[in-house]
């Protein structure tokens, strides 16, 4: 018998920085993605001291999704999602971040993207803050390394669950708020909270600053949902990247743990209410001095979440560094992973994507049992998927066989997951159902969508959207509740 759920929340995921466009459009203000220019393949994108003309940033048209919604929505309930994830973009609703009023034109639009969802039998999954605060904060209070941010994050969410309340079920605080733990360069700690004004030296401490501040301003934002809209869920969004034990050597397994504790403690705040004893260790160790008050250690605990939304694209394998017992995250990565911390080694028994994404079906499984016996907590996939190089065939046809097989092979793992270990899973939001711009590159040829969108590197294309193979596996799919996979 089988025991996938009936209302399974199958559907895509994006977000607004991604593939909005319309960067200055209906009182839009300026945000952190606005001021990255494209990099590519193993090319990191610049981040510009505002916004500088002759410059080439790919977010600020996106895919004009500003302009096309409404046809971009219809095109995702004929692939029958049951659910579509996206973010707000902050300086649609707060231009500037600290501004005194929000912006009415901005909240329109998510008012009526939110309606076109609905009128396609779709449910919209909201993120807060994807990637995408505005920029004015980061050049006035060094976003969130100052403590006034959470204030006005706080402040936004409110705004949104007054104005959404009914209209969207599903919110989630931060996106991936632990990357700028895995890979601490100056750009994660940008994208996830617009921290300008790194000082080499205590770039460490302030990176942890920062995520404690932004962990307050989750569990602010977790308590306002519930008393504004007590039928919504509000959850959180970790990366997940699952870290092996590099062989069966106990030290690796101890380097996995701490590595564990590292990239995931983000993960216990959220959800148990705490900062775990060991990260208080570390910084006591490291000498490092964070400002969290007993007010906010309150705070915290009463900002636990309704469910884990987590993203997955990729496994690591950790090996112990003896030379390094407590290594440090700022030390170099290694090639073809990004940038990785510097306890990871290449993975012999996994084949890798165009941009060095190791890929592990099995990892899923791994992670959604990893998280199901920690926390007991509903969970949600918030991002699955592979960018790949797409080839227009003559006749306009794209053969994507390669983004089956990958998403395929994980679904098969999710399904295991739910049927076999009896996790409680909410729902799979692929990333993503359209090409979008890539977060990490700037890139459009990197590809994850089953429509495709004809704009190339250089921004060239007349933007129409066109269905790839990818696109009737998946309609096939969800309309079988997963039974059909192809
Ligand atoms: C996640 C981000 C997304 C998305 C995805 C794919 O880390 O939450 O915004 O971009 O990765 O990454 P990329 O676009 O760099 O290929």
């Amino acid at each position: 018998m089988s025991h996938f759920p009936k209302d399974f929340l199958w559907g895509g995921a994006v977000a607004a920085h991604q593939l909005e466009g319309g960067w200055d459009q209906g009182g839009k203000g300026i945000s952190i993605a606005d001021v990255m220019t494209a990099g590519g393949n193993g090319i990191p994108r610049r981040i510009t001291n505002g916004v500088i003309p002759g410059e080439n940033y790919p977010n600020h048209e996106g895919i004009d999704f500003y302009h096309h919604y409404r046809d971009d929505i219809k095109l995702f309930g004929e692939l029958g999602m049951k659910a579509f994830r996206t973010s707000i973009a902050w300086t649609r609703i707060f231009p500037n971040g600290d501004d005194a009023e929000p912006c009415e034109e901005g909240l329109a639009f998510y008012d009526d993207m939110f309606d076109a969802c609905h009128e396609q039998g779709i449910e919209p999954v909201i993120t807060l803050q994807h990637f995408e605060m505005p920029y004015h904060l980061a050049t006035e209070y060094n976003g969130f390394a100052d403590k006034r941010c959470i204030d006005f994050f706080e402040r936004f969410a409110r705004v949104c669950f007054e104005r959404y309340k009914g209209k969207v079920k599903y919110w989630m605080t931060f996106n991936e708020i632990n990357n700028q733990a895995a890979a601490p360069i100056a750009h994660h700690m940008l994208q996830e909270g617009a921290v300008l004004n790194i000082d080499k030296d205590n770039a460490e401490q302030l990176m942890y600053q920062a995520s404690v501040n932004e962990l307050i301003a989750s569990a602010k934002a977790v308590k306002a949902c519930h008393e504004i809209d007590p039928d919504a869920m509000i959850g959180c969004m970790i990366a997940f990247c699952p870290l092996y034990a590099a062989t069966c050597n106990p030290k690796d397994q101890i380097e996995k743990t701490w590595a564990d504790h590292k990239r995931y403690w983000y993960c216990d705040v959220h959800a148990k209410g705490r900062v775990p004893q060991y990260m208080f260790r570390y910084w006591e160790r490291m000498g490092f001095n964070i400002d969290l008050s007993e007010e906010e250690i309150a705070v915290l605990k009463q900002g636990v979440v309704d469910y884990i939304g987590f993203s997955y694209y990729m496994s690591f394998a950790v090996a112990a560094r003896d030379d390094n017992p407590d290594f440090n995250f700022y030390e170099a990565g290694i090639p073809g992973v990004g940038e990785a911390a510097n306890d990871i080694v290449p993975n012999e028994y996994l084949k890798v994507s165009d941009w060095g994404w190791p890929i592990d079906p099995l990892g899923l499984r791994y992670a959604l049992n990893w998280f199901y016996e920690r926390y007991d907590q509903p969970l949600m996939i918030v991002e699955n998927g592979f960018g790949a190089y797409d080839k227009v065939e003559a006749d306009g046809s794209i053969d994507d066989s390669y983004r089956i097989d990958y998403l395929r092979e994980h679904i098969r793992a999710m399904i295991d997951a739910v049927e076999k270990d009896g996790v409680d899973l909410l729902g799979y939001t692929m990333w993503a159902p359209i090409d979008i711009v890539s977060a990490s590159s700037g890139e459009m040829d990197k590809r994850y969508g089953f429509i495709f969108v004809d704009k190339n590197n250089a921004g060239e294309g007349t933007l129409a959207r066109s269905r790839k193979k990818s696109f009737y596996w998946y309609q096939r799919l969800i309309a079988t509740n997963g039974a059909d996979l192809g």
